[in-house]
């Protein structure tokens, strides 16, 4: 074999095996492995981390050193015991106490959005998301669906609160908000109910679970509420000019899919949806992390 056709299924090998690595963090963040590592005042083995845990110490032992090849634990051997610890990754964000947790976000891609990529392809045929093959649920009203339990609406409200404890300083930097007195965060049931009348409308990853024709009327009924010389300020994951990255973006729009009935956009493809709602001066700003942020004005 060349080495390049080596390389080739290297990369191969690791894509397939994707999966198998987000099973290893969902499994340990289930387990409380991180959370009881915290809590310990010294790092701990293996059998012991089983024993507290209530799992087998084969198991454990197997799930604690994946961790550490992941770079999600830290081990040291000390005359032949490894004692295992919480590295900065794990400590900062998965961690139950910390204030980065993403918790609530790994629980929700563990247990909802995990089952719904396993419909891709089929998801692909049909152009829609699927609900009703993973969860048997229909989704003709799409939040019927992601709310389809009391459980299952608190889990995604947490879960999508998560990336602001991160994101949230920067993306609301990107603009200066003085301005604007009265600030709307837009959520809920938003395409009926009355909005309130303010200076500017958030909407921080709403756009991106809607079809065009979704967007342009819920952006048709903030202009109507919108006061003179207010704004709208769109919060997404911004695809590049030509659609062909960044990745992250790519498979979260892929997520849309399988998900929502929405698509994650390009700028222009934001500035055409809020130009024909009446909207105008827009300013667009990468803030070098997952989200973004679009600013226009009534
Ligand atoms: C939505 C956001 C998300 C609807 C469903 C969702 C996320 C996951 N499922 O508005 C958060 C964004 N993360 C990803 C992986 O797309």
């Amino acid at each position: 074999m060349s080495s390049c056709e080596e390389q080739a299924y290297r990369l191969l090998t690791e894509y397939s095996n994707g999966f198998m690595v987000s099973q290893v963090l969902f499994a340990a963040c289930e387990l409380g492995v991180f959370d009881l590592l915290a809590e310990a005042p010294e790092p701990l083995g293996a059998v012991t981390v089983a024993a507290q845990l209530g799992t087998s110490s084969h198991g454990t032992e197997l799930l604690l050193d994946t961790c550490v090849s992941l770079k999600l634990l830290q081990v040291e051997t000390r005359r032949g015991k490894a004692s295992y610890q919480n590295t900065e990754l794990s400590s900062t964000y998965l961690v139950r106490a910390s204030p980065k947790c993403q918790g609530n976000m790994l629980r929700y891609l563990a247990r909802t959005t995990y089952l719904c990529w396993g419909h891709l392809a089929q998801a692909v045929r049909d152009g829609k998301n699927q609900y009703q093959e993973a969860f048997g649920v229909p989704s003709d009203e799409l939040f019927t669906a992601i709310y389809r339990s009391e459980g299952e609406r608190r889990l995604f409200m947490r879960a999508l609160q998560d990336v602001w404890s991160v994101s949230g300083r920067r993306v609301l930097a990107a603009f200066d908000l003085s301005p604007f007195p009265v600030i709307c965060d837009v959520g809920g049931d938003f395409f009926k109910d009355p909005l309130p009348e303010a200076d500017l409308y958030i909407l921080a990853r709403v756009l991106h679970d809607w079809t065009d024709a979704r967007c342009s009327h819920l952006l048709a009924r903030i202009h109507r509420a919108c006061k003179p010389g207010g704004g709208v300020l769109v919060i997404e994951s911004l695809l590049d000019a030509d659609g062909r990255g960044p990745l992250t973006t790519q498979l979260y729009s892929l997520n849309m899919l399988v998900q929502t009935e929405g698509r994650e956009r390009t700028p222009a493809q934001y500035l055409g949806l809020l130009a024909a709602a009446g909207f105008q001066d827009f300013q667009c700003r990468r803030t070098g992390g997952i989200y973004d942020a679009i600013l226009a004005r009534r």
